[in-house]
């Protein structure tokens, strides 16, 4: 059975946690948190040199680390993942999308908010920045959903998986939902989808 290292509250956890309970697959969960020194073992930093969760360790013992890499590994020959190559390079767009233009400020956001160990580099004008990047962010997802159900057409992919997990918490970072419908019904969408299971669930 696959093993996922990762933190119950993290938002790039909960992406391979998601995909895994909607496509039914048993796997283990082993706790691993930024918040306690468990990324910064020589046991942990054996199996992921870069030191962060999530990190997926396969039944043959190899490892594989970033959720998005871990996303498109979990989906190969499922629903998640289209098999037209323009399908598929749509979906790509939107997980770098969500690495360089989303994350960075929405998940950003949130953890300077919602953790009191973070509290102290919630400057002003870290807390604008953030503020700025992640409604451009939302504005064009916004515009995506406007046209179509799901971020790369019609059908759900692991691009909604990957931008579900932290526009879900977007409020928790201070961000207004209000002004994206599309974004708001979408966000209904994906939770109605089968299998869905909250941010801090994890397997018995
Ligand atoms: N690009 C990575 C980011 C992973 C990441 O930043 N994980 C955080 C938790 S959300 C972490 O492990 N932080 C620990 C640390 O930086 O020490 C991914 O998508 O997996």
């Amino acid at each position: 059975m696959p093993i996922l290292y990762s933190q119950p509250d993290s938002g790039n956890c909960y992406k391979p946690r998601l995909l895994m309970a909607k496509l039914g697959m048993s796997f283990r969960h082993v706790t691993v948190s930024a918040l306690d020194g468990s990324t910064r073992t020589p046991d942990y930093l054996a199996k992921n040199p870069n030191g962060k969760v999530p990190l997926l360790e396969l039944d043959d013992g190899r490892f594989l680390a970033e959720s998005n890499a871990i996303l498109l590994h979990l989906a190969e020959g499922t629903r998640f993942l289209p098999s037209d190559a323009y399908a598929r390079a749509l979906a790509y767009q939107w997980l770098f999308f969500e690495q360089y233009s989303h994350e960075p400020y929405i998940a950003v956001r949130r953890a300077l908010m919602v953790y009191p160990e973070r509290a102290k580099e919630a400057t002003p004008e870290r807390l604008a920045a953030t503020l700025e990047g992640g409604d451009k962010a939302l504005g064009v997802m916004e515009a995506q959903l406007q046209k179509t159900p799901y971020l790369a057409g019609e059908e759900i992919s692991i691009a909604d998986i990957a931008l579900y997990a932290y526009t879900h918490e977007a409020e928790r970072g201070g961000f207004d939902l209000r002004r994206c419908p599309a974004v708001s019904a979408w966000l209904g969408r994906v939770a109605a989808d089968p299998g869905h299971v909250p941010l801090g669930w994890l397997p018995e």
